[in-house]
Formats: structure tokens, C-alpha cells, sequence
């Protein structure tokens, strides 16, 4: 087991009160807290390696470029991607599946199918319906049962011939609902689909193996794992990422500019044009040292056995709905109270120092298919204790009492 009170001396954000109680913060799905070497990594850079990458011959430029390239062999390791170039640097999963989605325009044509799951977030849903519209593919969708799990005999049913790509997130935002995306990547693969997994919430708990899963894309958020905001990985196969075209045009991503043509440079450089996020880029290294440190075993017992225990407590609320209820699922419990709106048990909880998110979650098909406005969810981290969830269920009890 994991030593919780040394783990929470490493977030200086933790040690604080909001409201006039002390912080509980259950919101780790929406972003994950920073540790100290994390934010140090921060200043460290600008404070003794400030200089823009892959440009200067000059001994700053070099040692940051040396810090930004070392962070992406750190990314190619932790997710035992083939080589380093299949890893991009991007601002974040939603800018890594919209360089996909936009890549894809000139590889299909009217009538092709796509297929994504019932239980996406919006990032994973609106860029491929954008991709429908320009090539007049059809978009299908794998549906779910009440627990919140993919029906797998229908995703057999959707595969055929015409599936050029399918799109599914390895768990659910909304639910915690981990899919069984092996199985999902290789039925694809039997039809010659491209497979892209969005990978913002399995990371946090989860250590892909990018090779084993033989996926074709895999994508990410820094800021989900402990790193900085604005920055994340599109993860492709070598021979995926050389048939797309580049997504946006500009310096460093051009082998030679001249007004009759350009020639574009090669991976990963295509699809990283303009100055990236370089401070937030080393940080992200920082952060992948930082967990695997604790490592992603010992946190994903331990975040079990806080669900667990979050789950029986919660479920001890007359009135209390839990949405997700799949035996495979990552540290999160979505959950309505009667008819009480989730923006209000939010508001309250909140005045008692628990940081909770209320509403849709960006995943509004799921919230349709429960026929309900949002849920309450409740997002715990390996730094979250035992104790905290204890708050929660307090909080909820009181929250309950004024509004009921
Ligand atoms: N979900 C949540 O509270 P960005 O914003 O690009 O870092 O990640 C988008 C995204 C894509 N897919 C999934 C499964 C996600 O959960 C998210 C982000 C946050 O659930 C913020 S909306």
C-alpha cells in the first residue's frame, strides 16, 4: 500500500482550505493535481534553459532541445511506442484527435463508415461527425447497456467492409467505464479499420503497452497525469502518421519553403509546426518519472480499493443513483440523489470544501440515454484518502437534508 500522508506532502495545492474547510479535492477526472517536481520542472526551465528548441546553435537552445527530446524517449518508454517519432507532442487529446479527424479527409470518400461508442466525450465525437460532413462518411455508434458497458455482439454487427476508422475511448469520463479495447482494436483490424483510443482518462490509472495493443492511435492528456495544461500526445503508428497530411503549416515543420512549393520534414516534426509548449512538454516528462515512481500497480490497488469503498459508502444514501455500474472501471462514481439537480448538490458540497464536477461532463449522448440533465462525480486520485470520502458521504448527507 502506498504511503498517502508522504504522497500529499508532495502537493502543495492539497494543504489548504476552500471555504473555511479543508480541501477535498474530487475532481481529478476534469484535471489532476501538480506535484512540487513538476512545478519546480516549470520554473527550472525558465529559469536556466529558456531558449526555443531545434533552432539555435547556441548552448541554451541545445540543452532545452536536449530536455524536450529526452521527455519524448520518457513518453516512448512509459507507452512502449515503437519509436520515438510516433510521438507527437500536441496541446492536449482534443487537438490530437482533431489532427487525425482532419488527416482522414482526403483517405475517405462518400458512404465509408465510421464507428465510435455511446460513451464518448464530446472531443471524440464532434471532430469525426466535422470529418462526415466534408467526405459524406456515415458515423455509427456502438451502444451500451444500463450499466454503462459497450455491447459487443452490436460493435460486431456495425464492422463491415465500409468501417475505415473506429473510435473509442479506453474509459468513460462519465462512467469509469474501462472498455475492452483489445478486442475492439483487433475486430477492426480484421476488417482493415484504423483504430484511434482516446486515452485522457485510462492514463491517470492505467500503463498502455501501445505495442501489445497493436492500436493504430492512441491519444492523451498531460494535465490528466499530473502534468501541466495545454500540452498531450498523438501516438501513431509510423506508417499512419506518414500517410497523413500534416494538420497545420508553419516553421519547423517544412524541409524546404520555397513560393512554387514545400516540402514537408519528416517525423515527428510534420505535425509539430510553430514553437510547442516547452516548458510544458519537460514538465510532462517529469510528471511520467513522478508516477512511475509510485508506480501505475500500486496506484491502481490502491485507487481500487477507494472505489470500493467510496461505492459502499455512497450506496448507504437513501435516494443515491449510481451511473456506471460495470465491474471494470477506474476510480469514478457519477451519481444523481432523487430528482435533486447536480448543480445543487454541487454548490453545496463546495461550500463544505468537497470539489466535485456537476453536469453533462462533455458527454451529453450518455446523459441522454439515462434520460437525465447530469450527474454528480465524484473523481478520486491515489493522493485521496479514505477519510476524504468519509466528507463526501457527510457532505452529501447535509446536502441532501437541505434540498430533499
Ligand atoms: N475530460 C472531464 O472533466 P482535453 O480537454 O483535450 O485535455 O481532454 C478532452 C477529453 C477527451 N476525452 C476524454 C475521455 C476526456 O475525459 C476529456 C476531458 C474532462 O471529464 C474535461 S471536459
Amino acid at each position: 500500500m502506498l504511503d498517502i500522508e508522504k504522497i500529499r506532502a508532495d502537493f502543495p495545492i492539497l494543504n489548504q482550505q476552500i471555504n473555511g474547510k479543508p480541501l477535498v479535492y474530487l475532481d481529478n477526472a476534469a484535471t489532476s493535481q501538480k506535484p512540487q517536481v513538476v512545478i519546480d520542472s516549470i520554473v527550472n526551465y525558465y529559469t536556466t534553459i529558456n531558449a526555443n528548441i531545434h533552432r539555435g546553435v547556441h548552448t541554451l537552445s541545445q540543452l532545452a532541445t536536449d530536455a524536450f527530446e529526452q521527455s519524448r524517449i520518457k513518453l516512448q518508454q512509459h507507452f512502449n511506442a515503437k519509436k520515438s517519432h510516433e510521438i507527437i507532442f500536441t496541446a492536449g487529446t482534443t487537438h490530437s484527435i482533431n489532427i487525425v479527424a482532419t488527416g482522414f479527409t482526403s483517405l475517405l470518400q462518400k458512404g465509408d463508415e465510421l464507428i465510435v461508442s455511446a460513451m464518448e466525450h464530446h472531443s471524440n465525437i464532434v471532430p469525426w461527425q466535422m470529418l462526415c460532413e466534408r467526405t459524406g462518411a456515415v458515423l455509427k455508434v456502438i451502444p451500451m447497456n444500463q450499466e454503462g458497458e459497450l455491447l459487443m455482439d452490436e460493435y460486431d454487427k456495425l464492422l463491415s467492409n465500409k468501417t475505415k476508422l473506429v473510435f473509442v475511448n479506453h474509459v468513460s469520463n462519465a462512467l469509469g467505464t474501462i472498455n475492452p479495447i483489445k478486442e475492439i482494436i483487433d475486430k477492426a483490424h480484421q476488417f482493415g479499420a484504423a483504430v484511434l483510443i482516446d486515452g485522457a482518462q485510462s492514463c491517470p490509472h492505467i500503463k498502455p503497452d501501445l505495442q501489445a495493443l497493436d492500436v493504430d492511435f492512441y491519444v492523451v492528456s498531460a494535465h490528466k497525469l499530473c502534468g501541466p495544461t495545454g500540452v498531450g500526445i498523438l501516438y501513431g503508428k509510423e506508417a499512419w502518421l506518414n500517410k497523413l497530411p500534416p494538420y497545420q503549416g508553419g516553421g519547423e515543420m517544412i524541409k524546404e519553403v520555397t513560393f512554387e512549393k514545400t516540402t514537408y520534414a519528416d517525423l515527428p516534426h510534420k505535425f509539430e509546426a510553430g514553437t510547442p509548449n516547452i516548458a510544458g512538454v519537460i514538465a510532462f516528462g517529469t510528471a511520467i518519472d513522478y508516477l512511475n515512481n509510485i508506480g501505475f500497480e500500486n496506484i491502481a490497488e490502491y485507487e481500487t480499493a477507494l472505489l470500493k469503498y467510496a461505492t459502499e459508502k455512497l450506496s448507504q444514501i437513501e435516494g443515491l443513483k449510481i451511473y456506471g455500474t460495470s465491474e471494470h472501471k477506474t476510480s469514478v462514481i457519477s451519481f444523481n440523489i432523487g430528482e435533486i439537480h447536480p448543480y445543487d448538490i454541487g454548490s453545496i458540497i463546495d461550500k463544505l470544501g468537497v470539489e466535485v464536477r456537476t453536469g453533462h461532463h462533455c458527454a451529453q449522448p450518455i446523459m441522454d440515454f439515462y434520460k437525465i440533465p447530469g450527474t454528480v462525480r465524484a473523481s478520486f486520485s491515489f493522493y485521496n484518502t479514505f477519510e476524504e470520502v468519509d466528507v463526501l458521504y457527510n457532505a452529501l448527507l447535509k446536502a441532501k437534508m437541505m434540498l430533499a
